[in-house]
């Protein structure tokens, strides 16, 4: 059956992602929803969006949503434009490109990270990188707070919600805490996929979190960057 599958925060983990879409053996009658942060930290940010490129061109179906590292991603390349500073940018992102500074980023990468829309709206899902602003009339209308809003479950509006579950990445919890929170959501009707991934020296996280939004079931793969 075609599955709706959500991940997050893959930050530069090209590898762990190629060993998790093998894990989940996606094929092409699938959907995949990337909620951002596809670059810094880890060691191959370019290799993730290649991957996601390729994927696309091959007729996978690749949605993807931006995070707050596409967004300073491409916030420091046009400042570096701008001021000639040369000294901006994650320097793993700048490695996975053999780039000295962010302006040998190739552009299209950055066009790309500049136009990714910031959330998605599926039957029974919202999907987002952070979370939303319930302070906001419209919690979809704070474009900051899509990619970088923290601690807002008390705000959670469920009346505006409705029967959705929100789910998003951005603030790193324990591969237990993504398994607690996935028990409880007639409780807090929202899903943290980011188990920190990129945390690989870690216990508690160095999990990259896939979340079957059709079969409702979590899906954990060890970071495999550096076997
Ligand atoms: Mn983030």
């Amino acid at each position: 059956m075609a599955r709706a599958i959500a991940l997050s925060d893959i930050h530069g983990c090209n590898r762990t992602l190629l060993a998790m879409l093998d894990l989940l053996a996606v094929s092409k009658a699938d959907t995949l929803y990337f909620l951002g942060d596809y670059v810094d930290r880890g060691p191959d940010s370019k290799g993730v969006i290649d991957t996601i490129w390729r994927m696309q061109s091959e007729g996978y179906q690749v949605h993807c949503l931006m995070g707050n590292h596409e967004a300073m991603t491409v916030k420091d390349y046009d400042e570096a434009r701008l001021t000639g500073r040369a000294d901006l940018g994650d320097a793993h992102l700048l490695s996975s490109f053999f780039a000295r500074s962010i302006l040998e980023v190739p552009v299209e990468y950055l066009n790309w990270m500049r136009n990714l829309p910031r959330f998605a709206e599926i039957p029974g899902y919202i999907l987002v990188h952070a979370g939303l602003n319930f302070n906001e009339q419209d919690p979809f209308s704070n474009q900051d707070s899509l990619i970088w809003i923290r601690d807002w479950y008390n705000d959670l509006n469920r009346e505006w919600l409705e029967d959705r579950l929100i789910v998003h990445g951005h603030t790193p919890i324990s591969v237990e805490a993504v398994k607690t929170m996935f028990k409880r959501h007639a409780e807090l009707p929202v899903q943290d996929i980011d188990s920190g991934a990129v945390f690989y020296t870690s216990n508690i996280y160095g999990k990259l979190c896939a979340f079957d939004l059709t079969n409702r079931a979590l899906v954990f793969q060890p970071n495999v960057e550096y076997l």
